[in-house]
């Protein structure tokens, strides 16, 4: 089938082809003038539910239906959860993710209300509290916001037309509808993807052009690199190349120039040039922790290093809000 090419789309290609070179130093451009230059957001992830999850995404080791090394555990106690919030503030972190591995939440429900318990608490640490908890509407989005959540991360991860080769359980048009009701109850809203899942660069641009229509504009894109799980369907997936990677990250610069772009899942593989030139590409955060939900990321004590090498600065909560 062949599908007519929207303006957005085609201007985003037309900034993704560019000459290398060229891109990366529009994007740049485009980011000092939107950003504090050499800062960089470090946000740390808790996995506060793990595994066991009812969803078939084909890349999440936390699913149920796959045999992955990851073992179902029950929703994590309050205080641990604000051990761990507490301790990524003492570390730098400037914003707090909670991830749960649910299809999606629904009011009422004793885990939902334990959530909400545990927001209540870690939201008076002053960091900027996000949670990733799937599905949820109006109701349910309400009460995070009133709970003292500020942001909702919820991925749409691809393309629409590529999206149904990775999921079955559920649709794009889901995860649209939990957008809309965040973005209806004014936590902002973190929103992005994965590359390197067999999906074509059209695909990705695809991607970027449902997130440019969003109103408001998300106020965080994450970009994720595969991490390919063993045991998942894309357990055998090679690794993304380096340069489109770094194309992406500009091109997504240059089309949200007030979104912070997280260079997200995957970092363990790339190597600190490659890192440098996300940064200089307009990539402004990172996950900080040597955990991600349940796979690895590199440890504090590298990423210390390598921020200082390039001379980058954690950035303060709030910062472009
Ligand atoms: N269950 C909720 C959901 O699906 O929205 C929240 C947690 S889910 C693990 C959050 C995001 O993590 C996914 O949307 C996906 O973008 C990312 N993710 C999960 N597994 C990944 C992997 N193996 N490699 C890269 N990103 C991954
Ligand atoms: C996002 O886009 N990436 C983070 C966060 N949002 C929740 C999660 C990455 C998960 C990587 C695989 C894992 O740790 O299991
Ligand atoms: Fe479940 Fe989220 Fe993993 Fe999908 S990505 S299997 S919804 S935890």
């Amino acid at each position: 089938m062949v599908r007519s090419v929207s303006p957005g789309f085609a201007r985003l290609k037309a900034i993704y082809d560019a000459p290398f070179f060229d891109l990366i130093a529009r994007s740049h451009a485009v980011h000092a003038e939107h950003w504090p230059e050499n800062e960089v957001q470090l946000c740390t992830l808790l996995s506060i539910k793990t595994g066991g999850c009812s969803e078939d995404c084909a890349y999440c080791a936390q699913s149920s239906r796959y045999q992955t090394s990851v073992k179902a555990e029950p929703l994590m106690q309050k205080d641990a959860v604000l051990e761990a919030a507490q301790r990524a503030k003492e570390n730098g972190s400037t914003r707090f993710c909670m991830g749960a591995a649910w299809k999606g939440v629904r009011a009422g429900d004793r885990r939902f209300e334990q959530v909400l318990d545990i927001v209540r608490d870690v939201s008076k640490l002053g960091l900027e509290v996000c949670v990733t908890l799937g599905q949820l509407s109006s109701v349910e989005a309400k009460q995070l916001a009133e709970a003292g959540v500020t942001a909702y991360n919820h991925n749409l991860d691809t393309s629409p037309e590529f999206y149904r080769e990775i999921v079955s359980t559920h649709t794009y048009e889901d995860r649209l509808k939990t957008i809309a009701a965040v973005q209806e109850s004014g936590m902002s809203l973190c929103c992005g993807g994965i590359i390197g899942m067999g999906e074509s660069v059209d695909d990705r641009l695809r991607l970027l052009e449902v997130l440019c229509s969003f109103d408001p504009a998300p106020e965080s894109v994450p970009i994720n690199c595969l991490m390919a799980m063993p045991g998942t369907p894309l357990a055998d997936q090679p690794p993304v190349d380096v340069f489109e990677l770094v194309r992406l990250i500009a091109t997504t610069r240059m089309a949200l120039p007030r979104a912070k772009v997280r260079l997200s899942a995957g970092r363990t593989r790339l190597s600190r040039e490659a890192q440098a030139l996300c940064f200089f590409a307009g990539a402004n955060s990172v996950f900080y922790g040597d955990k991600l939900l349940t796979a690895e990321n590199p440890g504090v004590d590298e990423d210390q290093a390598l921020l200082e090498e390039l001379n980058l600065r954690a950035q303060p909560a709030f910062a472009g809000a």
